[in-house]
């Protein structure tokens, strides 16, 4: 009987939310090419290549369509466009960094590669995959339009329709639009670079005709933990979902547990809920990762899942049923010494090096998702995640159409990330300005995550007001979330560090109460006395007098923080030409690669929480 409504629960969780989702998830585990390398590029500020003189769209025989190619060219033939070696430029890579003209370039820029079909069977079918395009992508091949796809963080797919490959040359185009706009998310106006490009890893994925596309794999958020673990029994439930209505047993097999579960398959998606026994849990201090198989029809897909729970009680958050305080540190997707998107595993090994040598524990992973080697870097190193989608500051609320973009960003997010033990948080949004329309907005982003997934916390940046005299923490929108998150720069945007000696703070929400980001600018190298703003003095101070304020005169629901911010940051906001330079500059790591003396007073402050949890 529980089974049966177990099942019941998932499938009525899964039916909304899926109706036209087609994202193959777990690229890695699956049978797949590498389209990374050089692409040929053309700059095309004013879009030549997609609209013509009368700036109609363009169609699939225009020869001026720059998806086209005049492969055999006669002399008297009048050509306008064309790419060559000269103009190309990396895949993963935004564009901004590779060449001096991309430097503040925002528009459109054509990517073209040709490629050879790779070795597949006849019934075989290949699915283009990016890891993500900022911001819109028209994809092409041979000639004809594969699809579209908007948001700039997160991954999609095109399946190739069957004759379309040829064995050899496939011309591959992609337009790419990083233009901002009001009714995009994110909107016109952010504090960050708007990096634009093939920013993440392109392939080719094969796939038999009907393939298991994603998973949820996860420990049973309803069982009690303590008792699981005192009777060492766990329950693992979730579904599988098709391609397409397939009938036939799905495998899934968990080698080191013993565990091979088959699950009869009719429609398009079954639940998944078995028992395992002789399990380690997914913890910080041992991040145990189980190899899992999920099998149909012959073809095996292959993760790493490591299982563990997370729940709020009161004002805690409980890692499998302990206590766990967050010591974060916010992060950009960026590689500040080389001024550019990080793309690799390397470049996520980086930034985590960083992590754990300011003794940290947890990440938020500012302000969209970033490219998939994060949290899978951080299911093998044991550090926790925090991550979100880019509603920020004033998104244009008031329209549907947006809250359908943010709905499709968060969908593609958590489908892709649903599986990794790290992310612990789901963040909604950075900062919105309190209105009924926002809130309502926000909420409903709010439950629609939690209906996609119940086994995480869903937060968002809120906003502070003041009652009393006192910081008061009331914004609507924490009736909500799972945890309260704030922002605050008391002795940054409001008076002086020692502002902190005499702030009060309260919570209106018995709940965990989260510092989301705090922080202020130094410019690396710079050495003056500690009231002189930009110095690493300032920001030296700034930290000492918040750390005194969090260990002495902070709310007990006081659950953790994520300061602002690991690394300098390329910010077209911040121009003062002597400190900034077009850099955000509370990074406790200097765009030198240089800590900045920051950097040590919340080491220390980290070793100190680190030693009395241990
Ligand atoms: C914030 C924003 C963050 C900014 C930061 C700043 O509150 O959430 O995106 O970069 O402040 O430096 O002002």
């Amino acid at each position: 009987m529980r089974r049966l409504l177990s099942i019941l629960f998932m499938l009525a969780l899964m039916q909304p939310l899926f109706a036209q989702d087609n994202l193959i998830i777990n690229t890695q585990g699956r049978n797949a090419v590498s389209l990374n390398g050089d692409w040929h590029y053309i700059i095309d500020p004013y879009e030549t290549g997609f609209y013509n003189y009368r700036y109609g769209e363009r169609n699939e025989n225009d020869g001026g369509a720059y998806w086209n190619i005049n492969e055999n060219p006669e002399k008297s033939d009048l050509i306008e466009h064309g790419y060559s070696d000269e103009y190309s430029i990396e895949v993963p890579g935004d564009w901004n960094s590779q060449d001096r003209v991309f430097l503040y370039y925002e528009g459109t820029v054509w990517y073209q590669r040709y490629f050879d079909k790779p070795a597949m069977a006849e019934d075989e079918v290949a699915h283009l995959y990016f890891g993500a395009i900022n911001y819109e992508a028209h994809v092409y091949l041979n000639g004809k339009k594969l699809g579209m796809h908007k948001g700039g963080f997160t991954p999609f797919n095109f399946e190739i329709p069957s004759g379309l490959l040829k064995a050899k040359d496939n011309n591959l185009v992609v337009k790419v639009d990083n233009k901002r706009h009001p009714e995009e998310i994110p909107t016109v106006n952010t504090d960050w670079w708007n990096f634009g490009g093939i920013t993440r890893d392109v392939k080719l994925v094969i796939t038999p005709q009907q393939f298991v596309q994603q998973y949820h794999i996860q420990l049973d958020q309803q069982q009690d933990i303590k008792a699981a673990l005192e009777n060492d029994s766990y329950q693992i439930t979730g579904w599988l979902k098709m391609n397409k209505s397939a009938s036939g047993n799905a495998i899934i097999e968990i080698p080191e547990l013993g565990l091979e579960e088959a699950l009869a398959i009719s429609g398009d998606s079954v639940a998944v809920n078995f028992e395992a026994e002789n399990m380690e849990l997914w913890t910080t201090s041992n991040p145990k990762l189980y190899e899992v198989k999920v099998s149909f029809d012959g073809h095996t897909i292959i993760d790493k899942i490591g299982f563990r729970k997370v729940e709020v009680q009161g004002d805690d958050i409980l890692l499998n049923g302990e206590k766990v305080f967050l010591r974060g540190i916010s992060i950009h997707e960026e590689i500040a010494p080389e001024m550019r998107r990080a793309n690799s595993r390397d470049d996520a090994a980086q930034l985590y090096e960083w992590v754990e040598d300011l003794n940290a524990n947890m990440v938020r992973l500012a302000h969209y998702p970033h490219n998939e080697y994060m949290p899978r870097l951080a299911d093998s190193l044991g550090i926790l995640v925090w991550t979100e989608i880019p509603v920020y500051w004033t998104i244009d609320f008031e329209n549907p159409e947006v809250l359908d973009k943010a709905q499709a960003q968060l969908k593609e997010m958590v489908s892709r990330d649903r599986n990794r033990a790290s992310v612990i948080i789901w963040s909604v949004g950075n900062e919105t300005p309190v209105s009924e329309t926002r809130t309502d907005f926000m909420s409903t982003l709010v439950k629609d995550t939690k209906r996609m997934d119940d086994t995480r916390l869903v937060s968002a940046a809120l906003e502070v007001g003041y009652n009393e005299g006192k910081n008061y923490v009331d914004d609507p929108l924490g009736e909500y979330t799972d945890i309260v998150s704030l922002n605050e720069y008391l002795g940054w945007y409001g008076g002086l560090p020692d502002a902190c000696r005499t702030a009060q703070w309260e919570t209106k929400y018995d709940k965990p109460f989260f510092i989301s980001e705090t922080g202020a600018g130094a410019q690396p190298g710079f050495h003056a006395d500690k009231l002189t703003r930009f110095s690493e003095e300032y920001q030296e101070w700034y930290y000492e007098e918040q750390v005194d304020m969090f260990k002495n005169r902070f709310p007990d629901n006081f659950t953790g923080l994520s300061p602002w911010i690991l690394t300098d940051f390329r910010s077209p906001r911040r121009n003062h030409p002597e400190y900034q330079d077009g850099w955000n500059r509370k990074g406790l790591i200097g765009n030198n690669g240089e800590k900045k003396k920051a950097f040590y007073v919340l080491q220390a402050y980290y070793k100190e929480l680190k030693e009395q949890q241990e």
